[in-house]
Order: structure tokens, then C-alpha cells, then sequence
């Protein structure tokens, strides 16, 4: 028979209040700021070859692939208001995929695949940069996400 001893029991429950608080303000944060929490998907060279897919109007997927000391695509061009799935791998060490403006903070793992999805409802030049320190070229390790106003026809 084991006794839980009072100041033991109190230590539990703070801890079961704490974990709960974090759970909470991560889905709180996924509803409001309608960002997407990362995942890691079961690994698949199909991911590790960078381009662009566009499924709609205003869908696409980038798969972009870190390596030292570049992204590819380096240069991703959308109409506004589009959605797009991030796929991350990366050739060699790991890299950091950091969106600016954006809610994207992810790293690039050899034999990892990260994803992450994002919207773009203002139009203009988002930057992404590396920021893992990844070598003597990391200063160099940008792409960017163009994001354009739809043509009028
Ligand atoms: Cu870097």
C-alpha cells in the first residue's frame, strides 16, 4: 500500500494544470492566428525533388528542399489569398525554414519530412530564411514567396 503524500499529490496537480494550460494556448493559437502546428510525415523520396504543384486556383503544394547553402524553389510566385502546403526536407544538415510575417518556424531534417500549411491573404514578398547555422553559406540561405494580385481579365 503506497501512501501519495500530500505535497506530492499538490506537485501532480500544478503539473496536470501546466500541461493542460500548454495544450490549451497551442490550440488556442492554432484557431486564432489559423496557423497550422507542424507535422512530421512518414519519410518518401517522392518529397525530397523541390517544385511546385498548383491543385486549384488558389491551392498549392511546394516542396522545398533545404540544402547547403539554397532552398528550391527559390522563388515561389501565388495569386493572394492562396494556401499553401509546405513539404521541408533537406540534402544534408539540418536547416531552419522560418517564414517572416508568417507563423512558420520549422527545421529541415535529413530523412524527415516537415509540413506545414499557410495562407497568404496580403499581397507583397515574404522572405524565408535559414535559421539554423548551417555553415559558412548560411547567411546566404533565402528563397522568397511572391504573392501577387490575381490578374483582371
Ligand atoms: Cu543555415
Amino acid at each position: 500500500m503506497s501512501v501519495i503524500d500530500k505535497s506530492e499529490k499538490k506537485v501532480l496537480m500544478i503539473s496536470g494544470v501546466v500541461i493542460g494550460l500548454f495544450i490549451f494556448s497551442i490550440l488556442y493559437a492554432k484557431d486564432k492566428y489559423q496557423s497550422d502546428v507542424p507535422e512530421c510525415i512518414p519519410f518518401d523520396k517522392a518529397y525530397t525533388e523541390p517544385r511546385i504543384n498548383q491543385i486549384d486556383e488558389k491551392t498549392f503544394q511546394v516542396f522545398s528542399v533545404a540544402s547547403m547553402w539554397q532552398f528550391e524553389p527559390s522563388e515561389i510566385y501565388i495569386p493572394v489569398g492562396s494556401e499553401v502546403d509546405f513539404y521541408l526536407s533537406s540534402k544534408d544538415v539540418v536547416h531552419g525554414f522560418n517564414i517572416t510575417e508568417k507563423n512558420v518556424n520549422m527545421m529541415a531534417v535529413y530523412g524527415n519530412i516537415n509540413k506545414t500549411t499557410v495562407r497568404f491573404d496580403e499581397p507583397g514578398v515574404y522572405k524565408i530564411t535559414c535559421h539554423e547555422y548551417c555553415g559558412v553559406g548560411h547567411e546566404n540561405m533565402q528563397a522568397e514567396v511572391i504573392v501577387h494580385q490575381p490578374q483582371t481579365k
